[in-house]
């Protein structure tokens, strides 16, 4: 017996669990441990019942996933394995009763419905994420599912991806019973109740009556696809999740699981599938740090302060008050909090009526939240968060006050989005306290922190910041200080591109749509209005452009002289009236005479030029911040855009999907738009040394993150 499967007995009953950290995952080794306990119990006549359990935080949390890449790159014969265990559980003559903890996810739900019961604690969660991952369920989910659940709840669970809770799982038939007191114990007196019941043990392969009929099931499945086209944005594995959960009413079971195996290895071996893989792997790299260890001290952050109470102040103050961290929120102005505390109650309230949010938790949720005009009270704070104007010498003023009125061992984080911050740093006695938290907006929402490291940031300001993200619910990545950082760095070159493509002869709809259409959650012009287009005016005013050679954003300097700064003015790219949006004339004839002023011959453009002109921008960019050290990996880029930008998850992010097109075609194609547009596309000396020698961004990472031989 492998040590990753133990075995052990309540009287007659026999106990497998299952010792796997830090999630239980179902490696072939685990499987196997499984099936031979099985096994063992069933021959042995002195047990009547069989409990299956997980050791440790959870119960199984799904199949391998490191094991996928195995299988799609021919290091091992295309096997989801689990079959054998699954038949061996179902076809036991003993009742086996599956005891859930923590999550039963993926092939792990998957193994507990094969099981013959299944009781959980109340916080459990049982789900099928696979689609998160670009797949289906692998092990008879699609199938067993709905013959326990319902094709409804099947549907919306395999092609959704979303885990529900034990109570959810009761009431739908997923699990029997809800277990008061300790796991272990429960089960145990389920089981002998169930064999006190006596009769055959109840499979769930040969449950019918709950798989409806095809004119019932028809407008059910039409539902189904209707949500996932519009939840979806081009992922195929929600559509395909759906085909196999109806394979389930056409088809005997065998065969059904059979189809779901073959749609399955479809999506296994699809590039979606490997690029989501790719995210859910980087989003856990990024936690980890060269020169932080656990041992790293975290300062414990038990009460927050936040500098500004405008839209990015109090959108801090909000994910901080979600994470039950009580927050002192601070304005120069009553009228200023006033306006600050009013928007915090409007967002709230919307998230209330819609049902997301009960009123009782917007209640504790505002009282934590506490607005002051004074500094009195911020020796309290473990951390301050200033998010007040973006500008170099109003932050050193913040930072010099709050260095004089907080504990010397408090956090001063700023939010800046582009400016330097060991200068902010230098107007404090303590710079090894000064970090960058720059959050995305809206704060509350966007799951990205960028965390910026000054250069004197320490160690224990690093490590807490980056579990506090986690506490936040963000994924916190930690990236270099440089101009604009990595996220608007790389943002920079991407809405210049899109908006030379519009002089060049593109039309503003045809710019967006090629890029919604490659994936992105919005265009660039249109994410431009929403941000408002003064941001960058103003700042491209302090800093004049005075190379020779073409002049970029002459059209939105334009539209900014002419008061056009966006959604917020109602014209900026688009014109915003009576609810919705078409392109700007204006902005079409500022692009026409920038065009004529930048000796520009307009043409017509197809949209994989479009995607390739404004993807390869942020790509050339992102390889030179790679190789400057600012990302500490090509996945950690990948993170800040897929969560910061709206980059389609389904394709990697800019330094995968790269990997993906080859870096020697996007290195060829970036040296072709040198030669026709010139100054802005010289090839990163990155992207030009792994193109010629063959390599990925992704290998390139991997061989620096290696322990140094
Ligand atoms: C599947 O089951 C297909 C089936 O249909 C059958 C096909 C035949 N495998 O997230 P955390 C690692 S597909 C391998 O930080 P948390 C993770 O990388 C699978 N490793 O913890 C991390 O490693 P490290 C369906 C896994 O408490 C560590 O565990 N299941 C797996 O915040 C801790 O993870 C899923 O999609 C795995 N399955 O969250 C569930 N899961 O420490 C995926 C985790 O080296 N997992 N690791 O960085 C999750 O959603 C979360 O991990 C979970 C815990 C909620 C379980």
């Amino acid at each position: 017996m492998s040590e990753l499967v133990t075995t052990s007995r309540e009287g007659d009953i026999g106990i497998i669990t299952i010792n796997n950290p830090p999630v239980n995952a179902l490696s072939p080794s685990v499987a196997e441990g499984i099936l031979s306990a099985v096994q063992k119990l069933v021959a042995d006549a002195t047990i009547k019942g069989i409990i299956l359990i997980g050791g440790g935080r959870t119960f199984i949390a799904g199949a391998d996933i490191k094991e996928f890449g195995k299988l799609t790159s021919g290091q091992k014969a295309f096997d989801t394995g689990l079959d054998p265990l699954l038949n061996a559980l179902e076809d036991s003559p003993k009742p086996v009763i599956c005891a859930i903890h923590g999550t039963a996810l993926g092939g792990g739900l998957e193994t507990a419905m094969a099981c013959h019961y299944r009781v959980a604690v109340a916080s459990a969660q049982v789900g099928q994420p696979e689609v998160k991952l670009g797949l289906i369920p692998g092990a008879g989910g699609t199938q067993r599912l709905p013959r326990l659940a319902g094709i409804a709840k099947a549907l919306e669970m395999c092609a959704g991806g979303e885990s529900i809770g034990a109570a959810d799982a009761l009431a739908c038939g997923i699990i029997d019973e809800i277990v008061k007191g300790e796991l272990l114990p429960g089960a145990v007196e389920f089981a002998r109740a169930m064999i006190a019941l006596g009769g055959p043990p109840c499979r769930t392969r040969d449950l019918n009556d709950k798989l409806g009929d095809p004119a019932t099931n028809a407008p059910v499945f039409a539902m189904a696809r209707d949500v996932a086209k519009r939840k979806a944005r081009g992922l195929m594995a929600p559509f395909k999740a759906i085909e196999a959960v109806e394979a389930a009413t056409t088809l005997p079971f065998a065969e059904g699981c059979k189809r779901e195996r073959d749609i399955f290895r479809e999506c296994l071996f699809s590039d979606q599938s490997k690029a989501l893989i790719h995210v859910f792997f980087a989003e856990r790299e990024v936690a980890k740090i060269p020169g932080i260890t656990k041992d790293t001290p975290r300062i414990p952050i038990r009460c927050a302060a936040i500098v500004g109470a405008g839209t990015m102040g109090g959108g801090i103050a909000m994910t901080y008050a979600n994470a039950g961290i009580p927050v002192l929120l601070k304005e120069i102005d009553q009228p200023a909090l006033d306006r600050g505390l009013a928007t915090i109650r409007k967002n709230y309230a919307n998230t209330v009526r819609k049902g997301k949010l009960t009123q009782q938790q917007m209640d504790e949720r505002l009282a934590r939240i506490e607005p002051t005009l004074s500094f009195e009270r911020f020796k309290e704070a473990d951390i301050v968060v200033e998010a007040v104007f973006e500008g170099m010498a109003l932050k050193k003023q913040v930072f010099a006050e709050l260095d004089k009125v907080t504990r010397p061992d408090a956090i001063l984080a700023s939010n800046t989005s582009t400016l330097n911050i060991d200068e902010i740093a230098s107007a404090t006695s303590r710079p090894q306290q000064v970090i960058g938290h720059h959050f995305f907006s809206p704060a509350n929402v966007m799951k990205l922190l960028e965390i910026v490291r000054g250069k004197q940031s320490s160690p224990s300001v690093i490590a807490t910041s980056m579990e506090l993200a986690k506490k936040l619910s963000k994924v916190g990545v930690l990236v270099g200080n440089c101009r604009a950082f990595v996220g608007n760095r790389m943002f920079d070159p991407y809405v210049r591109e899109a908006q030379f493509l519009v002089e060049e002869g593109a039309k503003i709809e045809e710019v967006d749509s090629a890029l919604t259409g490659f994936g992105m959650a919005m265009g660039p012009l249109a994410v431009l209005d929403l941000a408002g287009l003064d941001v960058g005016w103003r700042i491209r005013k302090e800093h004049r452009d005075t190379h020779a050679g073409r002049k970029p954003f002459l059209a939105e300097d334009r539209l900014c002289e002419a008061g056009n700064f966006g959604q917020k003015t109602g014209a900026g790219w688009y014109r915003y009236e009576g609810g919705g949006r078409s392109p700007n004339p204006d902005a079409e004839r500022f692009s026409e005479e920038a065009a004529r002023e930048n000796k520009i011959t307009r043409r017509s453009i197809p949209p994989e030029e479009i995607v390739e002109q404004t993807v390869y921008a942020l790509i050339n960019e992102g390889a030179r911040i790679l190789e400057e050290g600012i990302a500490l990996r090509a996945g950690d880029i990948d993170i800040v855009y897929v969560y910061g930008y709206g980059f389609p998850a389904g394709r990697g992010g800019p330094m995968w999907y790269a990997d993906t097109v080859g870096l020697k075609k996007v290195y060829d194609r970036i040296c072709q738009f040198e030669q026709q547009h010139g100054k802005f596309w010289s090839p990163a000396p990155l992207l030009k040394e792994l193109a010629t020698s063959g390599k990925t961004f992704a290998s390139w990472s991997a061989s620096k993150s290696e322990p140094e031989a």
